[in-house]
């Protein structure tokens, strides 16, 4: 055992031992901070087995800001590699391996999972439930994420990372990739994509079968239907993921030949495979933050979204042509002209319905009062930007221009437009909106302005250049280039934006521990003047159930409506109900933790410990249903309690 830590520990490379010194210390620092401060129970009862769609949120989003950090670190390196020619701070091989931890982790485990947490903590809300359909299902998800996250992250001190980009092609990822790498990837991805899967089947049924009555499908909230729309794209593209990967495990640790090059294997199905679940998945991305912006632009422009019905079309054609799209992915690997038009002609239709949702946006905006808070601003700067990364898209949706686009840094610029001013932005937007209802206060204004524009700004900077460099045939995925290139000056420039995204996302960092601390406490649980559902609870943090009388709903705007007929209810004249909750659960935290030992075995075919961890997750799931009704039974909140809970922050009607 001993000699097979010193064999896969990496401990040559300066840059990844100070990371592992770091690692160690700051997990001592909390093992410390937690047993100093008698905090274990706590953490278990109110956090690792809570069933509470909020404190599950809560726990993707600090997951997926730690991931943000990871990634935006990998992401800096690279700029720094690549500011002045000939640099020598990376190797080749550890600038493979950056890029694609980099590009793997902020797309699964940072974008979607900060969304995933955002829509945690707010669909259940915003259509007036008391929780998820499947609140322990849940919180398995929200665990296999978590725990696949984990394994993916330990390639970087332990074994080595994966490097053949986010993408894994065959057959380099099989016959050219020696070392546990690889199977890193695999197993990572495998273990967090089961946690989204539930997800997406999670929040389909609370969707479909949990919603207040009074609210139709109609008159759901613009941010309810991205997250449904999302569920189902979900539900229909991960399971494509899941078998490519356990294909290619197979192939890396069994011998079989399904994408090798010998052997009547055929590389380019991967291609076909991972393109057909990673198109859908950057919808994935994309729809609940264009969710997120609706609710922000209708707020703070005061208005009702303009076209509703005309974004939930968009909404349901972009999903539909999301899986129609794929070979773009490939246009120049030898496809016909015939096959190239087919996919060129789809791929460009996605412009017709997103460009119907910006002129929506733009249509709520005009004639409105705009209040230009945080949130606002991220909106504002997402639509002009986002519609650079759309109308580049477009262009490289021709075939025969992508011949000369593709692979060069273009592209590069394109898609960071696309996630970084749709995807992160929204991230933030969603984060600084919503924050009061998680924590009880805002974050401050001022600082969180100044984080907006460090980023926004140094995000423009950084990849405005990357079009130009990509005209002047800069390729992607290059550890260097020489003076002769032409390069340099581009390159430097767009270093600079680099860094002032990171002081951004410092600040954004900041502005949580300073408001946690000298922010005002809110006291209703409207800081916004909100519109929809989830701003209608009494307290600032709603309590566990959401919700003591559930709220009947009139229209779109369902709280706005409440509010100009203002039949706000006085609270004495409330009859209080009994309220039955799902009680905590700890089989799947353990679980999960078995997934992760089954995933590092099988990363070191180390098979006693796969099957010991193989055995464990079937012994939970026996157990769980021999278990399960007792589990199931929940209990009752008393009416007492409920009052003692709504009782001292009562809103005057
Ligand atoms: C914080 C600012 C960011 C910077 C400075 C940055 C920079 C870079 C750089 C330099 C590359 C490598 C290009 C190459 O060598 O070909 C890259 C690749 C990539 N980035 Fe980012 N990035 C940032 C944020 C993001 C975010 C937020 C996402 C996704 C949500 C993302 C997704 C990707 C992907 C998918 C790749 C491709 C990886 C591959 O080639 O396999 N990046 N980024
Ligand atoms: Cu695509």
């Amino acid at each position: 055992m001993f000699e097979f830590i010193k064999e896969h520990l990496i401990l040559d490379d300066p840059l990844i031992l100070g990371a592992n010194i770091s690692i160690a210390l700051t997990v001592i620092g909390i093992v410390f901070a937690l047993t100093y401060l008698k905090k274990w129970k706590w953490l278990w009862t109110e956090w690792i087995t809570s069933v509470d769609h909020k404190k599950i949120g809560i726990m993707y989003i600090i997951a997926a800001l730690l991931m943000l950090f990871r990634g935006g670190f990998d992401a800096l390196l690279m700029r720094a590699q690549l500011t002045v020619p000939n640099n020598e701070l990376l190797t080749p091989q550890h600038y493979n391996e950056i890029f694609t931890t980099h590009g793997t982790i902020m797309i699964l485990f940072m974008a979607m999972p900060f969304l995933l947490g955002l829509m945690n903590v707010v669909i259940p809300l915003q259509i007036g439930a008391r929780d998820v359909a499947f609140p322990y299902l849940n919180n398995l998800s929200f665990w296999s994420f978590f725990f696949g996250a984990i394994l993916f992250n330990v390639s970087f001190v332990f074994g080595g990372s994966p490097d053949a980009g986010w993408t894994n092609y065959a057959p380099l990822a099989i016959e050219g990739s020696p070392g546990p790498g690889i199977n890193y990837y695999l197993l990572g991805l495998q273990i967090s994509g089961i946690g989204t899967l539930l997800t997406g089947i999670n929040f389909v049924v609370t969707i479909f079968k949990m919603r207040a009555p009074g609210m139709t499908l109609l008159r759901m909230p613009m941010f309810t239907w991205t997250s449904l729309i999302t569920s189902f794209i979900i539900v229909f593209a991960f399971p494509i993921l899941t078998v490519s990967l356990a294909l290619m495990t197979f192939d890396r640790l069994f011998g079989t030949h399904f994408f090798t090059l010998t052997d009547g294997g055929n590389p380019m199905l991967w291609s076909n495979l991972f393109w057909l679940w990673g198109h859908p998945e950057v919808y994935i991305v994309i729809l609940p933050a264009f969710g997120i912006f609706s609710e922000i632009i209708s707020t703070f422009a005061r208005k009702t979204l303009f076209g509703h019905k005309s974004m939930i079309i968009s909404l349901v054609v972009i999903s539909l042509l999301s899986f129609l799209v794929w070979v773009h992915h490939f246009f120049t690997m030898g496809g016909s002209a015939a096959l190239n038009n087919v996919f060129s002609i789809t791929t460009m239709a996605i412009a017709i319905p997103t460009g119907i949702k910006i002129f929506n946006w733009l249509g709520t905006l005009y004639k409105s009062r705009i209040q230009f808070s945080t949130p606002m601003m991220w909106a504002l700067a997402f639509i002009p930007t986002f519609v650079i990364g759309g109308v580049t898209g477009v262009m490289l949706g021709m075939a025969a221009a992508d011949f000369q686009y593709h692979n060069n840094y273009f592209l590069v610029a394109h898609f960071h437009y696309t996630l970084i001013a749709g995807v992160v932005f929204a991230c933030f937007a969603g984060f600084e909106y919503w924050y009061p209802k998680m924590f009880g206060h805002k974050l401050n204004e001022r600082f969180g302005k100044l984080a907006f524009w460090f980023f926004a700004i140094g995000f423009n900077v950084c990849f405005l250049p990357q079009f130009l460099l990509g005209f002047a045939g800069m390729p992607r995925r290059v550890y260097t280039y020489l003076p002769e290139d032409g390069w340099t000056a581009l390159n430097v420039v767009s270093t600079i934006g680099a860094i002032g995204m990171g002081i951004g996302f410092m600040i954004v960092v900041y502005n949580v521990l300073y408001s946690m601390r000298h922010a005002k406490r809110e006291t209703t649980g409207d800081p916004w003047n909100g519109r929809t559902l989830e701003w209608a609870t009494a307290t600032a943090m709603p309590p566990h159930y959401n919700f003591a009388v559930v709220p009947e709903v009139k229209g779109i705007d369902a709280f706005w409506e409440i509010k100009q007929a203002n039949n706000a209810v006085k609270k004495e004249n409330i009859e209080y109900k009994p309220i039955h909750m799902p009680s905590n659960a700890s089989t799947p935290f353990v679980m999960s933790v078995l997934f992760f030992v089954a995933g590092f075995g099988l990363v070191f075919e180390l098979w006693w410990m796969a099957i010991l961890g193989g055995i464990g997750i079937l012994a939970c799931l026996v157990l769980r249903s021999l278990r399960s009704h007792r589990e199931d039974e929940g209990y009752y909140v008393s009416v007492d309690e409920i009052k003692k809970r709504e009782q001292p922050i009562q809103r005057e009607a």
